[in-house]
């Protein structure tokens, strides 16, 4: 029989791969269920939508480990692999080789870290006034956190927020090279224009170095082709489930309190049986059968 592929070398494979690639956001089982049935081969586990989806700000209010509670349930819930947004690594090198052996243990696949300070801020909230993290230190922590993985196929990208804190592209690029000789498998660039100049200008200069990561959030309207076309290796959609959860209950919540009456939403929800759906309510059904006396 053929085994399947660890979630790991799936996720190596992604990357590495010549095609464009399509990773989506979960934040809970839930989600990361919903992501692998659309036919998605990986998950994005979002810093934002985890903390948002906690009730919590995009800082480092959620605690490390209740984030790692969250990711089990996804990883859990789902056969494909996980990249966690592992925001600065939740401390300095040491914290963050604690943080890739739990990853590990609970299957995540890769983790992606980004060169800012602790607590972290989003790259949408006054970008410009962040503080980088020193190239130095943040080199130190890229070399630990793959010192620290057992599995060879684990991938740690560095992610460069220079163009989100206002430094323009030769520092982009310097970064990005010193954490690709410090052994980054891949380089995250983070853009928060609404068009894709900065990303597309460091992609022609880095050419094809390791893989490039992206995330389109804010130049949505650019065409996929042209990520295509300039050689990115993958494109995260990064809070879209979220978002589309958010809306949804917004849209529910008010209609009920509104209408004080099931028929305003009924049909514009998911019926309870897709949620036993989505749960395997049948699997214990069937063990029932099979463990329980039977009356
Ligand atoms: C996230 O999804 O948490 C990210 C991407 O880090 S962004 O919100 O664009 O910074
Ligand atoms: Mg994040």
């Amino acid at each position: 029989a053929s085994q399947a592929l660890t979630k790991t070398r799936q996720f190596r494979n992604l990357l590495l791969s010549e095609h464009l690639q399509f990773i989506c956001e979960a934040h809970n089982g839930l989600s990361a269920k919903i992501v692998q049935e659309a036919g998605f081969p990986g998950i994005w586990a979002s810093g934002l939508s985890i903390s948002a989806q906690f009730g919590v700000r995009d800082n480092n209010e959620a605690s490390w480990t209740q984030v790692l509670e969250d990711l089990e349930f996804m990883s859990d819930a789902t056969r494909i692999p996980i990249l966690l947004d592992g925001d600065t690594g939740y401390g300095n090198f040491n914290n963050m080789q604690r943080l890739i052996r739990k990853l590990e243990q609970r299957n995540i696949a890769a983790v992606c870290i980004e060169d800012k300070l602790f607590p972290k801020t989003n790259s949408f909230l006054k970008g410009d006034a962040q503080p980088l993290a020193d190239m130095q230190e943040f080199c130190g922590k890229i070399k630990a956190g793959k010192d620290a993985q057992t599995d060879p196929d684990f991938c740690l990208i560095a992610r460069v927020e220079a163009f989100i804190c206002g430094w323009g592209l030769a520092e982009a690029l310097r970064r990005a090279e010193a954490y690709h000789q410090a052994g980054a498998d891949g380089i995250l660039i983070h853009s928060a224009l609404s068009v894709p100049d900065e990303i597309l200008a460091f992609k022609r200069e880095w050419g094809n170095r390791c893989p490039v990561v992206i995330v389109p959030t804010k130049y949505y309207a650019t065409p996929t082709d042209v990520f295509r076309q300039h050689g990115f290796s993958m494109v995260i959609w990064a809070n879209h489930m979220l978002r589309a959860a958010v809306a949804s209950m917004q849209k529910t919540a008010r209609a009920l309190k509104e209408s004080e009456h099931l028929l305003s939403i009924e049909d514009k929800v998911a019926p309870v049986s897709e949620i036993f759906r989505l749960q395997n309510a049948a699997e214990l059904l069937e063990a029932e059968e099979r463990y329980l006396p039977r009356g």
